[in-house]
């Protein structure tokens, strides 16, 4: 009978866990990557879409309003992963107070596709805590041919994994500037192929112009460095992956132009002196 008793208590116990799961009532906790990680079969979107989660160990990789912009942003990345471990938050009703390079934990988010962009919306029920602060992310380096360039051009088979992380590309030229949806993009190419890029989010950039003041044609960089963006307006034909820079640091200078600017300055100093 006692026997009985207990495995009559189990099995309630089992089935209110079971039910809780199956209800929404208990929050799981997850890594970024839990959130992302997809794949064709579910059309590259969110496992959890419209779920209700907590959200671990995320590094504040961008935060704040883009110049002349309206809509805040906030974007977090997991440093513990390679792929699938960035991810934007969205801010509705409720204010994140966080800095870059602060690793944060965020309860009660919900997790939202909207036009093939994952989203956590940080709303009035949601809270955050700073476990700690100063950490960098190391960004990772992908081919612009990865990427590619074109109005219609996105293959999340290629790319989706690093959406909302900082991607990086080397020995980068601008081609093309005044494309894409805001006629505000530009093509980075490193001879083996291109992709876009845009400064729309960069805090460096005036509020009057649409590109940061390092971004004209013909310009070279060792690098540029940036959150990757797919953005997507099937309706009106666009759907692309796009590298945004954040600051000035993301643009990674030529030793050459270095040397330019350096003997540029040289001369401009002899000329004072005559
Ligand atoms: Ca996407
Ligand atoms: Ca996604």
């Amino acid at each position: 009978m006692k026997s009985l008793v207990l495995s009559s208590i189990v099995a309630v116990s089992i089935l209110v866990c079971g039910m809780s799961e199956a209800q929404g009532l208990g929050v799981p906790y997850l890594g970024i990557r839990d959130v992302q990680e997809s794949s064709a079969a579910n059309s590259w979107e969110s496992l959890y879409n419209g779920d209700t989660i907590n959200v671990i160990g995320g590094v504040v990789t961008y935060t704040g309003m883009p110049p002349g912009k309206v809509k805040y942003r906030i974007v977090i990345q997991d440093p513990t992963q390679t792929e699938w471990a960035g991810i934007e938050v969205k801010q509705i009703g409720g204010t994140l107070n966080v800095n870059v390079g602060d690793k944060i934990d965020l309860s009660n988010v919900l997790v939202e596709e909207s036009r093939a962009t994952t989203y956590l919306v940080y709303d009035a029920g949601s809270s955050a805590s700073v476990i700690s602060g100063g950490n960098s992310i190391t960004p990772t380096v992908i081919a612009p041919s990865l990427l590619g360039v074109g109005l219609i051009s996105a293959n999340p088979a290629a790319a989706e994994k690093y959406e909302g992380m900082i991607v990086r590309v080397e020995g980068v030229t601008v081609g093309d500037m005044g494309l894409g949806s805001h006629a505000d993009l530009y093509t980075l190419g490193d001879g083996a192929g291109s992709c876009y890029a845009s400064d729309y989010m960069n805090q460096d950039r005036l509020a009057a112009n649409d590109y940061h003041a390092n971004t004209a044609i013909g310009a070279s960089f060792t690098a540029v460095e940036g959150i990757l963006e797919q953005y997507q307006k099937t309706s009106s034909g666009y759907d692309y992956y796009q590298v945004l820079t954040r600051s000035s640091a993301d643009f990674v200078p030529e030793p050459a132009t270095m040397l330019i600017l350096l003997s540029g300055g040289a001369v401009l100093l002899r000329r004072r002196k005559k």
